[in-house]
Order: structure tokens, then sequence, then C-alpha cells
């Protein structure tokens, strides 16, 4: 029997770090890299594992000691020194009918052939820089046959996020870990039942790293300002690889950690953080730029503190490559080589950064939800902004109401199909239609006009109008006699409050008129309707009109509304249903004026019929206000003589 006193790796850590916890006892039987103690600094908790199989003859630390590079922990019954009265004490899981762990036993005893499975425990590789990472998500469950380089879990700090793949191909033994773990290099993820040759080939030695070189001169402590280089760290073997964002500006105070450009290879993304907390003196890189390990991107003015090296090997316990029989972890240098488009909470099949998925995990964003507006569609923080902004003004009502989304179908498999990139313009008309939809209770009533004196004096302006340069089409009466009605139902002339408990009632009339242009709706808004006369409606009407075509509406030119008018009279129609512009509380859609049959003093005359529609929100307004309000637009619209008094 072979005792052996196992110590404490090099933890990357200066001092003595505390034992949080022992999770091994006397007589307990352990494979390597089974986790024996905890221990946590002020920088991370770390699971030191065991170098190899056997039995735990002693204990040598307790909870609360302070322990260093080799301080020793336990000392171990090695199996593969197995005396035979050991190997006459099958393992319970011997007992039990399972095969046991990968011992002594196993492969002296049980001779295995190379075809016989062996238990391979599979371990969290280097993590390029960091530790303390969250697991996010396990990708295999118990049984599961997977092959070499299967995604196992997938891992996520706020630089990246990676899949671990399989060291090998085999069946999932034992899972290691749940969601929410925070995992380290060397941590235990799963035990995978490998063939024997597979066992035996990744039974070589681990290959010793050599700790990544600090890419980052460290500055001496001396208090005053410092100019730091900061360089691209170790990218995992990747080189020439494309700078998507900057995110950082000259002159901004960054945070140690915090993310200065995000890395895009064509296998995943990855934000290089701050080595130190200081000011951003100079970007040496732009969007576009390919970079690699050493390329220097950004000057920093640190405060002479010397900072940590940006690309310095974490702090991780590792056991030593001679006393390590362990079977290979994978080698993948995951910052960079991992997967970012696999399913997780944070959104699967997304184009997004390591930073943004962290945002909209934390935010609870589901990121297949967000359009992106980076480059190439890539999500950036600004459009889960937008997102969870246009949420909380009620965009989000269906996802919250649990309804279901519509799925996205490969037209393709039907015939010839192109993917047309929506207008940003488009794209925020269609939110707020879909917020206006879903949050505004609609009832929609539908009236005409007898318009036929309207018509008869709107063409017998018609000379004085071209006189002005005004054309003047029934729009402005329209417009003008919906003020109107809003001065006698000011109940239409209101906005409700988000609290529920009060309406804002508005004593100015302005009113928005929606127009159509190649690049989206927009809905110019003419200020205090109800002083103006028929040419200035008309005259301003004609000007938002065409800034609105040539996109030099203000900011100004576009706020304030009280209500709106859609008209398609120019176009044609009956009839249709239009969605009200929260946070108004109606909506007047008008249609083509024709001439009509009307039974007037008992005989069919021909008049000049303008069909309306009136959409309202029925919190704001009941149906008989809504009657009062269209017969009173038709009043007005029927004797214009009534506009002007
Ligand atoms: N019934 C019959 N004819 C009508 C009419 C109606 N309800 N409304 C307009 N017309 C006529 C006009 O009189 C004009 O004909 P004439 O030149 O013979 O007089 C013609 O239709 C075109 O009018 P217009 O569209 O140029 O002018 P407008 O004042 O009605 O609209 C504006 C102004 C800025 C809205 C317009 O330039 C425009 O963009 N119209 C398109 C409609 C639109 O975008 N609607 C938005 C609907 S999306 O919800």
């Amino acid at each position: 029997m072979a005792v052996e006193k196992i110590q404490v790796p090099d933890i990357g850590e200066e001092g003595s770090v505390e034992v949080i916890e022992v999770l091994v006892s006397p007589g307990d039987e352990v494979s390597e890299n089974d986790s024996l103690i905890v221990l946590e600094s002020d920088k991370a908790a770390m699971e030191i594992p065991s170098p190899k199989s056997g039995v735990i003859k002693e204990v040598l630390v307790k909870v609360g000691d302070q322990v260093s590079q080799g301080v020793e922990i336990v000392s171990i019954d090695m199996a593969g020194d197995s005396s035979a009265e050991e190997v006459a004490q099958p393992a319970p899981e011997e007992a039990a009918g399972e095969k046991p762990a990968a011992t002594a036993e196993s492969s002296t005893q049980d001779a295995p052939a190379s075809a016989d499975s062996q238990i391979m425990p599979v371990t969290v590789p280097d993590l390029g820089g960091d530790s303390d990472v969250e697991v996010i998500e396990i990708l295999v469950a118990e049984g599961d046959e997977i092959s070499k380089d299967d995604g196992l879990v997938t891992l996520e700090s706020d630089k990246a996020a990676m899949d671990v793949p399989s060291p090998a191909a085999g069946k999932v033994k034992v899972i290691k870990l749940k969601v929410g773990d925070k995992v380290n290099e060397g941590t235990l993820i799963l035990e995978l039942e490998t063939s024997g040759e597979a066992g035996t080939a990744s039974a070589a030695p681990a290959e010793e790293k050599p700790a990544a070189k600090a890419e980052v001169p460290a500055p001496a402590a001396s208090g005053q300002p410092e100019l730091m280089a900061v360089k691209v760290p170790d990218l995992g073997g990747e080189s020439d690889v494309e700078i998507i964002e900057i995110l950082v500006s000259e002159g901004d105070k960054v945070s140690k950690e915090g993310g200065l450009i995000t890395l895009e290879s064509d296998k995943a993304a990855m934000d290089v953080p701050s080595p130190a907390d200081g000011k951003v003196k100079s970007i040496k890189v732009k969007v576009g730029d390919k970079v690699s390990e050493g390329s220097h991107i950004i000057d920093l003015e640190t405060e002479g503190a010397a900072p940590a090296p940006v690309a310095e090997t974490p702090a991780s316990p590792k056991p030593t490559a001679a006393a390590t029989p362990t079977p290979e972890p994978a080698k993948t240098a995951p910052a960079l080589a991992a997967r970012t488009d696999n399913g997780s909470s944070a959104g699967a099949d997304v184009y997004a950064g390591p930073a943004v998925r962290k945002m909209a995990r934390e935010l609870g964003v589901n990121l297949t939800k967000v359009s992106g507006t980076g480059s190439r569609g890539r999500i950036v923080k600004e459009d889960v902004d937008a997102y969870v902004k246009g949420i909380l003004q009620g965009g989000g009502a269906a996802q919250a109401a649990g309804l279901p989304g519509i799925p996205d179908i490969d037209f393709s498999q039907f015939g010839e199909i192109e993917e047309v990139e929506m207008s940003k313009l488009h794209r925020v008309t269609a939110q707020n239609m879909q917020r206006n939809w879903l949050n505004v209770p609609h009832v929609t009533q539908f009236d005409e006009a007898d318009v036929t004196e309207l018509e008869e004096f709107r063409a017998e302006q018609k000379a004085l109008a071209e006189k002005k340069g005004i054309k003047l089409t029934p729009l402005p009466f329209i417009v003008k006699a919906c003020a109107r009605a809003l001065q006698e139902h000011p109940q239409f002339n209101v906005s409700l409050h988000s609290s529920g408990t009060k309406i804002i009632q508005k004593k100015y009339v302005h009113i928005g008129v929606a127009v159509a242009t190649p690049a989206g709706l927009m809905v110019p808004v003419v200020k205090n309707v109800d002083r103006k006369t028929i040419w200035e409606i008309a005259a301003d009407i004609a000007e938002l009109g065409a800034k609105a075509k040539d996109r030099k509406l203000t900011k100004d030119d576009m706020q304030g509304a009280c209500f709106t008018v859609s008209s398609l009279g120019n176009l044609g129609g009956t009839a249709f249903t239009p969605i009200v512009n929260a946070p108004e509380v109606a909506i007047l859609g008008v249609s083509k004026a024709s001439i009509k049959p009307v039974y007037i003093n008992n005989e069919f005359v021909p008049r000049t019929m303008l069909p309306f529609a009136l959409s309202y929100d029925h919190r704001a307004v009941n149906g008989v206000d809504g009657g009062m309000f269209c017969n009173t637009l038709a009043t007005f619209l029927n004797d214009i003589r009534l506009l002007a008094l």
C-alpha cells in the first residue's frame, strides 16, 4: 500500500487562502479529480481536486485553516498500489453491480480488454484567464451517448460564453454540476464511460500548460498616473480575429474587468476586459481591424498601482503533471474557441457578444426576440435597452401574457425568396403598432359625412388655392372638424396615466396626420389646430408632408399630438380600422368620398359621402361618446360654415 500526502497545488494566490469546505472524510474512496477541499480568497472560490484515485487515509486540514501552496491536505492510499485485501473489498458500486470507477482494481483484477469501459472524469479546461465562471447550461443528460468534441456544458463569464467539449466519445455516467454552479479550471464536470481504448489513450499524463505570458507590463506602484499599453490577450490559438465593437471612447473611465472591445471569430465572440481601473487615453484600433495576441488596442492611464496583467493565467488549482494520470481535458482555450450560438437562456442562435448576452441574462431578455442594429445585424447593448424599454412601455405585453411567438418558416422551400432588412423607422413603427394593438382595447365605429357642400366650396376655392400655392384637399377641413369635435367632446382629448388611476386632460389641440413615406409611416403634428384657419392647416399639412417625405421632420414636428387622422381618401376603399396611436386615445380613419344616392325628403338624391371610422381606447371613452363624436364630426363636415363659428 502506498500512502501519499496530497498538497495544495499552485493556486496563483499570494499568501494564504481559507479552507471553506472539506469535501472528504477518512475512508472515502475518491477518483482522480474528485474535489477534496474548497478554498476561498477574496477573488475566487476554488476546489482542489485529487490528483490520484484512492482511499482517504487522513484529512490534514479543517474548515477555517489558512493554506498556501505545498500545505498537505489529505493522505491517500493510492489505488494503483492497492493490496490484495483491498482488491477483495469491492467498491460499493461494484457490489451494486455497477462498473467501478477507473481504479487499479478495474485494470488489474478485471484485466479489461481494450474494448472494456472505463470511467473518465472530465474537468473544466483552462478558462483563458477567467475564474468562477457560471454554468449556464448543461448540454447532456446522464446516460447520453456522446461523441468527442460534443458540447457538455455552457459556461458564461462577463467576457465570453463557451461550450466545454467532450475530450472523448462515451456515455455520460454522472453529471457533477448544475446550472448556476461557479467553476474554475479543474472543476469536475462529469464522469464519462469510455471504451477501454479511449480510456487508455486519454490516460496519458496531462501536458502541463505554461502560464500565459503577461501581455501588459505591470507598472510600478508609483501612485502617479501611468500609461499602460493594453494588448490582446491569449486568444486560445486564434489569430487575425475581427474587432466587431469598440465598447469605450477616449476619455472614458473604465473599471478593471470592464469590456474594452469585442472580438469575433467564426467560432465565438469575446470581450477583451480592461486589466485595470483607469481612463482610456487613446484607442489604437477600429471596428473591422483584425487582431491577434499581443496587438496593441488601447492606452490606458492608470493611477500607477500595479494592475494584474490582462492575460495572466488565472489562479486555478492544477494538479502537477507528473502526479496526474488524468484523462487529458479538452485543450480548447474556450475564451474564443467556443460556440456562442448554442441555445441558452440568454438566447439561442443569436448574434451577440458575451457582454450583451450577460446583460440579457441579467434582465431576463430572450435575445432571439431582439432585433440587432449592429453591423451585420449584431445585437448591441442599445438594442437590449430598446427592447426592455419597449416592454416597459407595453411592447412586451404579448410575452408577458405568454402569447406564443410566430415561428420563423423557411419560405425558400416554397419558392425563391430574398431577405430584406427593415428600415429603423419600419421597425419602430412595427413595435409601436404591436404595443398599441396589444395594450389598447379598441372599439371602431363607422360613419359617413355628407360633404357635398364642402366639395362644392372646395371646388370654388380652387383658383384661390392655386394663387396661394396651396392644394386644398378635403383633409384640412377634416382636421379642423376633428379639432372642433375634440373641443366638444374633451374626453377624447386625454391620455391615460400609467397608474390607471387618473387621466391627463389636454387643453390644447394638436392633431397628427399620418403620412406614408418610402422609409415608413410618420405622423407629423399640426399644432393648435383650433386656432388655425383652413388655409393655415392646409399649408401646415403640405409642409409637414413634404418634410416627412424628405425625412426632414424635427423632433418637435413629431411631438405632442392629441389625436391622429389617417387618410386613405386619395386611394379609395370604403372603410378600415385604424390603430390608436397611444398615448392618444382616438384616431380617425378617412376613406374616399364618393357620390351616393341618399334618401332625403322622400327621394333619392346624389350626395358626396365621406366614409370615416373612429377607433378609440375603450378604457378612456365609452361607446356613447364615440357615437356622439362621430355625429359631431359629420355635422361639421356636413355644414362647414359651423367651423367658422
Ligand atoms: N376623398 C376623396 N378624395 C380625396 C380624399 C377623400 N377622402 N382625400 C384626398 N383626396 C384627393 C385629394 O383631393 C387629391 O385629389 P385632387 O388633387 O384631385 O384634389 C388627391 O386625393 C390626393 O390628395 P393628397 O394625398 O395629395 O392630399 P391629402 O391632403 O389628402 O393628404 C398627405 C396629405 C400629406 C397626407 C398626403 O401627401 C399623403 O401622404 N397622402 C397619402 C395618404 C397617407 O399616407 N395616408 C396615411 C395612411 S397610413 O395609416
